[in-house]
């Protein structure tokens, strides 16, 4: 049996790829394994059922057997710990790797996440004007320090690895905004990920659900 994850019914994304299952099946698409998905709507994630899959009643979720597991770092982890591909053998490399991941959920996902939340729920607020620039900086501060560090990489450390799966997940959240096209070697580290094979099956998978949720053909 396949592992199964959940997602989105119907992705306020509109199909874009920028909900949290799609780094999970990334991560799929790039060890090569095949998986299932339980779509939910936003009132089924509130039920009994999906809370006891996910405390906070988000996705995505994963479950194989006995396991159940939520937090998309925690999945793509788990599937990158079980499979070759997306870690590296050597173990100092792989604690690198490890630490890409941790570094893009926990130091540069928050402030993008921040400035995002505002311009979907703040945008009326007589503070949002004042605000925005202050949440870009922040943004700003944490895309030159990326930036500076990838230099002319291809990857952040050596190949391709579930850090920059990660971190190209969470830069991906910044689209239309014009900041991570301040730094070109950013966009390039950005293109040069969605240019892969995996990811553009993983990215299909969810737009199929997109249209369909959308009763296109
Ligand atoms: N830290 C958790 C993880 O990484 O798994 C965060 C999970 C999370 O935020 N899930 C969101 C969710 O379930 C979906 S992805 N939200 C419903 C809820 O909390 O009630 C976040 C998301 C949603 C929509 C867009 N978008 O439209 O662009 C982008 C990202």
């Amino acid at each position: 049996m396949s592992p199964t994850i959940t997602a989105f019914k119907s992705s306020p994304d509109r199909g874009r790829g920028l909900a949290r299952d799609m780094r999970v099946r990334w991560a799929f698409e790039e060890v090569g394994q095949a998986y299932d998905v339980r779509l939910v709507t936003f009132p089924e994630m509130k039920e009994p059922a999906h809370l006891a899959r996910h405390p906070f009643g988000q996705i995505p979720t994963y479950e194989d057997g006995d396991l159940g597991i939520f937090e998309s770092g925690a999945i793509v982890f788990h599937i990158a710990e079980r499979h070759a591909g997306l870690l590296p053998e050597d173990a100092n490399a792989r604690a690198r790797a490890i630490t890409w991941m941790f570094a893009a959920l926990s130091t540069v996902e928050p402030p993008i996440v921040e400035r995002s939340m505002a311009t979907l729920v703040e945008r009326d607020k007589s503070w949002y004007e004042a605000r925005m620039p202050i949440l870009e900086g922040r943004v700003r501060v944490r895309l030159g320090e990326l930036s500076h560090r990838l230099g002319e990489a291809d990857w952040l450390d050596g190949g391709f690895s579930a850090g920059d799966l990660m971190m190209v997940s969470v830069l991906q959240r910044l689209g239309g905004s014009g900041l991570v096209e301040e730094h070109p070697n950013l966009s390039a580290y950005i293109a040069r990920a969605e240019s892969r094979s995996a990811y553009r099956r993983a990215f299909d998978a969810q737009y199929a659900v997109f249209v369909a949720a959308s009763g296109g053909g």
